[in-house]
């Protein structure tokens, strides 16, 4: 059989306010590429990036939201599969800093336990227009005791060591699943939630 191009697949999202640049990432990181044009309007469903961890291929298959944010319109089938959340706020923008509780909520309500989520606070380029302290992105991070990176799109800061943490926090859970399974198929049993990985090949 054909050997495929990649050893695990993983759903990542990204969520948010509008605006606070979840599309921006999303390029930045698959293309290195930074465009203020327009680029809340392409609407696309998601963009795949491979990248290589700990001698394993992962293609990383990572949704974003083409404007249902806009009106609280994100519901389980977004969420469905998925192994990890990009939340994001805008550090110049209050709104989207508050509106986490309700991002929270939403995450609560529709993605797996055990998803593995983390928190961004971008546009960290823009400092004189700084409204949000980094102390308060840090306090909620550790109130649920997950990461935390200020991200800046425009001038590439964390971008990819945010995404990248994400990904071996989830290989590392991955990992010792394996290491407990036994496992005889190809398919890593992860986290004992079927809805958990839709796709997770293991081809060592
Ligand atoms: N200064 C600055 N602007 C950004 C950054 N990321 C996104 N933007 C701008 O913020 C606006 C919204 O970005 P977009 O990616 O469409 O946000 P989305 O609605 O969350 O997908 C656009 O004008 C972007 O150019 C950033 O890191 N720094
Ligand atoms: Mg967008």
């Amino acid at each position: 059989m054909a050997r495929k191009p990649y050893d695990l697949l993983f759903k990542l999202l990204l969520v948010g306010n509008s605006g606070v640049g979840k599309t921006s990432l999303l390029f930045r990181f698959t293309e290195d590429v930074f465009t203020t044009t327009f680029i809340s309007t392409i609407g696309i469903d998601f963009k795949i990036k491979t990248i290589e961890l700990h001698g394993k291929k992962i293609k990383l298959q990572i949704w974003d939201t083409a404007g249902q944010e806009r009106f609280h319109t994100i519901t389980t089938s977004y969420y469905r599969g998925a192994v990890g959340i990009l939340l994001v706020y805008d550090i110049t923008n209050g709104d989207s800093f508050n509106s986490i509780s309700m991002w929270l909520r939403n995450i609560d309500q529709h993605a797996g336990n055990d998803v593995e989520w983390m928190l961004l606070g971008n546009k960290c380029d823009m400092e004189s227009k700084r409204i949000i302290p980094t102390s308060q992105g840090k306090q909620v991070a550790e109130q649920h005791g997950i990461r935390f990176y200020e991200t800046s799109a425009r001038a590439n800061i964390n971008v990819e060591k945010a995404f990248l943490n994400l990904v071996e926090d989830i290989l590392d859970k991955i990992l010792m699943g394996e290491i407990n399974s036994l496992n005889r198929s190809f398919v890593i049993p992860v986290f004992k939630n079927k809805n958990f990985i839709v796709d997770c090949y293991n081809h060592v």
